[in-house]
């Protein structure tokens, strides 16, 4: 089980299961990371991923266990199909891209308009990974991007799986936004 501590303080104590979903380009590196989230461990030998992989694990969270599935999407255009389906119930949304692939920065206007058109109120936590290496995308372009879309957007953080910086930062940012809008709208039903 992850223990990610927080500070904010959360009335809830109970057991959740949070469904997450990893969207962005191939090769921005979503399985990498996740896998360095849930097992500490770097590997750049992952297989390719075809379609969604899936993954389950307790995260403790201020004072609640919380069981998050992470679907974890392949963001190869021909199985982008798929999200339609594999996007609904999602309590939120972690968007990669790589911050040295100046090339396929664009393509996140293409999975931000999905994720809006199938999950219009879902936050999403977008992600610049690879830090570690010398980013080829200005910090004027990102933050344009993000004040362009920041009805959708709510926060921004860089990583690295190599060298495994902010990678538990990114759950106890995204955890702590679904609790704040479970707090605060708690009548809310699921879709
Ligand atoms: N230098 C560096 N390479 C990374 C990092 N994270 C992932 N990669 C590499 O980027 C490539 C794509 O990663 P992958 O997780 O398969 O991307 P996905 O298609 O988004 O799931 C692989 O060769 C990874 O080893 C990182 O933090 N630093
Ligand atoms: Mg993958």
């Amino acid at each position: 089980m992850i223990n990610i501590p927080n500070n904010e303080q959360s009335k809830l104590k109970m057991e959740f299961t949070l469904k997450i979903s990893l969207v962005g380009d191939t090769t921005a590196g979503k399985s990498t990371f996740l896998m360095r989230l849930l097992t500490g461990e770097y590997n750049d030998h992952l297989i390719m991923t075809v379609g969604v992989d899936f993954a389950q694990e307790k995260i403790k969270f201020e004072n609640a266990i919380l069981k998050c599935q992470f679907w974890d999407m392949t963001g190869t255009q021909r199985f982008k199909f798929l999200y339609t389906t594999y996007l609904k119930g999602t309590d939120g949304v972690l968007l990669f891209f790589a911050l040295n692939e100046p090339d396929r920065f664009q393509l996140l206007l293409e999975d931000l308009e999905k994720l809006k058109e199938i999950i219009p109120d879902i936050p999403i936590l977008l992600i610049g990974t690879k830090s570690e290496i010398d980013a080829k995308i200005s910090k004027s372009d990102i933050v344009e991007l993000i004040q362009r879309h920041n009805n959708q957007i709510f926060d921004y953080i860089e990583i690295s799986s190599k060298t495994g910086k902010n990678v538990n930062k990114v759950m106890e940012i995204l955890l702590s936004k679904i609790f704040y809008i479970s707090l605060n709208a708690p009548k809310k039903q699921k879709k």
